[in-house]
């Protein structure tokens, strides 16, 4: 049947695939059919465990809201960055993680050579025009042979990837809403960072002028 060639199969993900480094993947607009779930999940999320802007242990406030989900949450205050069980916000455990983010987050780390991936931390990021993420290694998961899944919904972003030492030249790398990052093996140390946000029009379902980005890792050795 011809139509079959045009069928619009709402499961399988429209995807091309960038290599960043060893280790490293974008699998652009794999998360694209999913844009309006994840929406409705991060809405539904906030009015457990909001978004809130975390001090960093040199007194600074973060221009990104963050907010968690899963066993364990990435927090920060004076005394620390580190893993928690509980939203300090709330005194409360943080949400678990829906259906839907742990199904995407697996098949788009199986897609890029993770197999058996199984996150026990979603971090929930929220950027505003002008919200930034300066240069920084991921290191308070205890298991590093895990890759890190990144989602990007809502306005577009500068990613900066850099090298193992903060000194290191950076690229740059846009990412638009639906595109998964994986980044696992040589790079999962690497520098990185996300320029200050661009004040755009959002793509749709997305309503107002923000960038979601969700992160998800596995914290503690299966
Ligand atoms: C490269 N978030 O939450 S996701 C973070 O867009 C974070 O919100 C950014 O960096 C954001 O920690 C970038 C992409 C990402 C995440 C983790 C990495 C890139 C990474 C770990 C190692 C190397
Ligand atoms: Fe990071």
């Amino acid at each position: 049947m011809i139509e079959d060639l045009f069928a619009d199969d709402d499961s399988l993900p429209r995807q091309w695939r960038e290599e960043l480094a060893p280790g490293a993947v974008i699998l652009r607009g794999y998360a694209g059919n999913s844009a309006e779930q994840l929406l409705q999940n991060i809405v539904s999320l906030a009015a457990i465990s909001p978004f809130r802007h975390l001090i960093t242990p040199g007194g600074h406030r973060m221009s990104v809201g963050m907010t968690n989900c899963g066993a364990l949450g990435w927090v920060s205050d004076e005394y620390g960055y580190r893993y928690s069980a509980s939203d300090p916000l709330t005194g409360r455990c943080w949400p678990p993680i829906p259906d839907c983010f742990r199904s995407l987050a697996e098949r788009a780390a199986e897609a890029a050579g993770y197999a058996h991936f199984s996150p026990d931390a979603c971090l929930v990021n929220r950027y505003v025009p002008h919200a930034r993420l300066t240069l920084h290694q991921d290191k308070n998961e205890r298991d590093m042979t895990q890759p890190i899944v990144s989602v990007s919904l809502g306005l577009p972003a500068i990613f900066l990837f850099g090298g193992t030492e903060r000194e290191h030249p950076c690229r740059r790398f846009p990412l638009v809403q639906g595109d998964v990052v994986v980044w696992g093996g040589e790079s999962r140390l690497n520098y990185h960072g996300v320029l200050p946000l661009k004040d755009t029009l959002p793509p749709w379902p997305i309503r107002e002028a923000v960038r979601y980005n969700l992160t998800f890792r596995r914290v503690m050795p299966a």
